[in-house]
């Protein structure tokens, strides 16, 4: 196993219980054994310039005007710290997956928009961004290995895609999907993950207004360790469901398996909303660690967005998982 640093704001480990934590134990070693996608430090930096000489067309689109519906009960997490502890299991699946995710080319970046539209088209991120107005929000994130961040967003709606890829009526999920390429991020050739890396949402959770597409964060184009160019935020669900990295949206008529489902489903359902009652088979979700801080704070149904969302889960109560 390499050994990581843990900076003083880190989360102790006795309290931290990764998703991932190891659904087959077989495959474990065998990860462990492999070079387990960490490239050496010299290749690593070379790769990290490469990329940084790209200049971001987009760049003048930020900051973008904050949308004040949106308020926080906290400080938005520190740049540093939101940028330094992420989970992007394309790249590893440690929390230190800034560095390698550098890697990414996401210029040119393609995006699909097919299954039941009236025109299936692919179209570049920054002639989608155009036809889009980005705002900024300040979201609050909690992930299902309870720990938390606030962070302020920009980009827009996924109700304005929706509007754009124009569904016809019997379309009832939105499934997205994340690129695959082993190429430029090893962990896709773990094998035992069911890559790609798919999310899915019902048609009435993603026209609610409070699912966003993220493109940007801190007033500039998203970093890469967080999805760029283009991102899932959905902060009424856990951290699993905002799905990274996107280049394909497709409007089905089945419900879509994400890849966490896939992998566990008895611990990552569909709906997956955050519930502080309902423990996880493994560990309990009543409280948060909030990132860089060291304090832990009750968690909320709903992550503190019933108002925005409850409604979308009236009547399902009784037929549906709607937790973890
Ligand atoms: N494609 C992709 N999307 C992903 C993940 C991932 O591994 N791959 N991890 C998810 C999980 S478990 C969490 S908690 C959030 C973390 O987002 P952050 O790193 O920006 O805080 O991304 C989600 N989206
Ligand atoms: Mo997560």
């Amino acid at each position: 196993m390499n050994v990581i640093r843990r900076r003083g704001w880190e989360i102790p480990e006795r309290e931290l219980t990764p998703e991932h934590l190891f659904f087959n134990r077989r495959s474990f070693l065998a990860g462990s054994a492999s070079a387990l996608a960490v490239a050496p430090a010299a290749a690593l930096a070379q790769r990290v310039t490469d990329a940084a000489d790209l200049p971001d067309p987009s760049a003048g689109l930020y900051p973008a005007k904050r949308n004040e519906k949106y308020v926080l009960d906290r400080p938005i997490t520190d740049e540093k710290i939101n940028g330094s502890y992420n989970n992007f299991y394309e790249f590893n699946s440690t929390k230190n997956v800034a560095a390698q995710a550098q890697a990414l080319p996401i210029r040119p970046w393609m995006v699909k928009i097919d299954g039941m539209v009236e025109k299936p088209i692919e179209i570049g991120i920054d002639e989608l961004m155009r036809k889009m107005t980005l705002e900024e929000r300040t979201y609050r994130h909690r992930c299902v290995e309870a720990w938390s961040m606030a962070i302020a967003w920009s980009g827009f709606p996924v109700a304005k895609l929706v509007e754009f890829a124009k569904p016809l009526s019997s379309a009832k999920y939105l499934r997205m999907e994340t690129f695959n390429n082993p190429k430029v991020a090893p962990g896709l050739k773990q094998s035992w993950y069911p890559w790609p890396y798919i999310e899915g949402l019902s048609m009435a959770e993603a026209t609610n207004d409070l699912a966003f597409l993220a493109t940007g964060a801190y007033g500039h184009p998203m970093a890469k360790q967080h999805g760029a160019p283009l991102r899932l935020a959905v902060p009424w669900k856990y951290g699993f469901k905002s799905i990274k990295s996107i280049v394909r949206f497709s409007f089905v008529e089945e419900r879509p398996k994400g890849m966490w489902e896939a992998l566990q489903a008895s611990e990552y359902g569909f709906w997956a909303n955050v519930n502080p009652e309902v423990p996880h088979p493994r560990w309990s979700q009543a409280s948060e660690e909030i990132i860089g801080t060291g304090e832990r704070k009750p968690t909320l149904k709903f992550n503190g967005y019933g108002e925005f969302v409850a409604d979308i889960y009236k009547g399902m109560e009784s037929g549906e998982r709607l937790w973890a």
